[in-house]
């Protein structure tokens, strides 16, 4: 079990990946919590190759006041699940593309949950990624103004991005219309 821990103390959010090959995909969920300025931790541990790791792991994040898990696995993605049965804290499941079948693999795995034993599935890859990490800010934001102040920003700044009315040919990165 590898455990890399941010620079910060008191995570409140625990991400949780099923090999070291995932991390680079979830770089967006990292930068999107730091953005925020919400403490986090992230470890990699499997639901299959190490489940007595994750289950001692999931007692001593919510003893150190772990308050939501974001969990992200590929293939066949049992790790947001497991999580989301060894905690009543909320669970966040990224499903991310493992191969063959392009994600709906993880996808299906994270959503398709029995009732009583919910997970949030986001979307699959890098922007469920991201995705994860706003929607740990939003729920956070239910019971901290600081954050809740700082999603308000980020929706703000979003918004002022839209452009009405452009001229897409005057756009040197739109390829030019042929035919
Ligand atoms: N995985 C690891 N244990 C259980 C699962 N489902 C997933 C990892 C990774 C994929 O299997 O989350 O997306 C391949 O892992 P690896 O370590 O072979 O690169």
């Amino acid at each position: 079990m590898a455990i890399l821990t941010a620079m910060v103390p008191t995570p409140l959010v625990a991400v949780v990946c099923g090999s070291r090959s995932d991390l680079p995909t979830l770089r967006g969920c990292f930068d999107v919590l730091d953005s925020y300025g919400i403490a986090w931790e992230a470890s990699v541990i499997s639901a299959h190759r190490q489940p007595e790791a994750l289950g001692r792991y999931v007692g001593e994040a919510e003893a150190a006041g772990v308050r939501i898990f974001i969990a992200a696995a590929g293939l066949a993605a049992h790790l947001p699940g497991v999580l989301a049965s060894l905690t009543g804290r909320p669970v966040i499941g990224v499903p991310l593309d493992g191969g063959t079948l392009g994600g709906a693999d993880a996808l299906y795995s994270v959503v398709q949950m029995p009732p009583g034993v919910p997970v949030a599935g986001v979307a699959i890859g890098g922007a469920g990624a991201r995705n994860a990490g706003h929607l740990a800010a939003r729920i956070l934001a239910l019971g901290d103004p600081a954050i809740a102040e700082q999603v308000a920003a980020f929706r703000t700044e979003q918004a002022a991005k839209a452009e009405p009315r452009i001229d897409p040919r005057a756009d040197a990165t739109t390829p030019a219309a042929r035919g």
